[in-house]
């Protein structure tokens, strides 16, 4: 197996990236059960209900996270293996490039959900916090924010989180707005003048998708990581 670390191709515009396969791993409810470090993982955080899960079905081409409209309903973080596969042409030449780059990709409960008994909160409450910031193999933290209400206290408190668990700067967070497809046409408009990353999980828009797949790996290959090629 050859490895490149050259980031510089994805700036590419040609560029097309695509999941090629995925799977559910695992679930667990603390960073002792969780699956061993092995590759690049991607964690997708968000308040409750914020479309975490639809998300990863979208952007897998899969329906392998349980989405659901009741709050609160993932409870344990869950672990999907993934293979992404990037293609292009060079620059300066009419020659075709593939990439295969294994990402782990986790869906973790939401923030904020108290209908349930408070010591059981402050238990998974504790157990996310704690397995946010001793899981050093993620490289890239999604915060899916709902572009309907932008300025909730939960996400501000998120964003404060994740600003203490940098890793030693070697992770990065990724804001992403859900639920697009639901904002006025103005608001929309607003939304995208202003550059924001968006996502419509129930739609397929090529250009959008292309983006997040692009920031998604940009940003988490910006570190150490090595790209396995075909
Ligand atoms: N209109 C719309 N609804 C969405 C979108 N993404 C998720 N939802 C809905 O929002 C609810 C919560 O989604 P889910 O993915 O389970 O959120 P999670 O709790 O953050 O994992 C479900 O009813 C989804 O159908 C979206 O892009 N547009
Ligand atoms: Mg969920």
């Amino acid at each position: 197996m050859q490895y490149v670390a050259d980031t510089s191709i994805f700036i590419d515009s040609n560029v097309m990236i695509r999941p090629l396969h995925s799977k559910f791993i695992k679930s667990a409810s603390n960073i002792l059960e969780s699956i061993p470090s092995q590759y690049t993982e991607i964690a997708i955080l968000g308040r409750s209900n914020v479309g975490k899960s639809s998300f990863i079905n979208k952007i897998l081409n899969a329906k392998l996270a349980k989405s659901s409209s009741t709050p609160g309903k993932t409870r344990l973080i869950n672990f999907f293996q993934t293979t992404w596969e990037i293609r292009g042409t060079n620059t300066n030449s009419t020659l075709g490039y593939a990439y295969k780059l294994p990402l782990v990709i986790i869906d973790l409960p939401g923030f904020g959900y108290a209908k349930v008994d408070k010591k059981q909160r402050q238990q998974w409450d504790r157990n996310l916090t704690d397995f946010l910031q001793r899981r050093n193999s993620i490289k890239l933290f999604c915060h899916l924010i709902d572009s309907r209400h932008r300025d909730l206290n939960i996400d501000k408190q998120i964003r404060d989180f994740l600003d203490t668990i940098s890793f030693g700067n070697a992770c990065q967070v990724l804001e992403i707005y859900t639920k697009s497809d639901k904002l006025a046409k103005n608001e929309l408009r607003k939304l995208r003048l202003e550059g924001k990353l968006e996502c419509q999980s129930f739609k397929y828009d090529c250009k959008l998708l292309q983006g997040i797949y692009r920031s998604i790996v940009v940003k988490s290959l910006g570190m150490d990581i090595l790209l396995a090629k075909c």
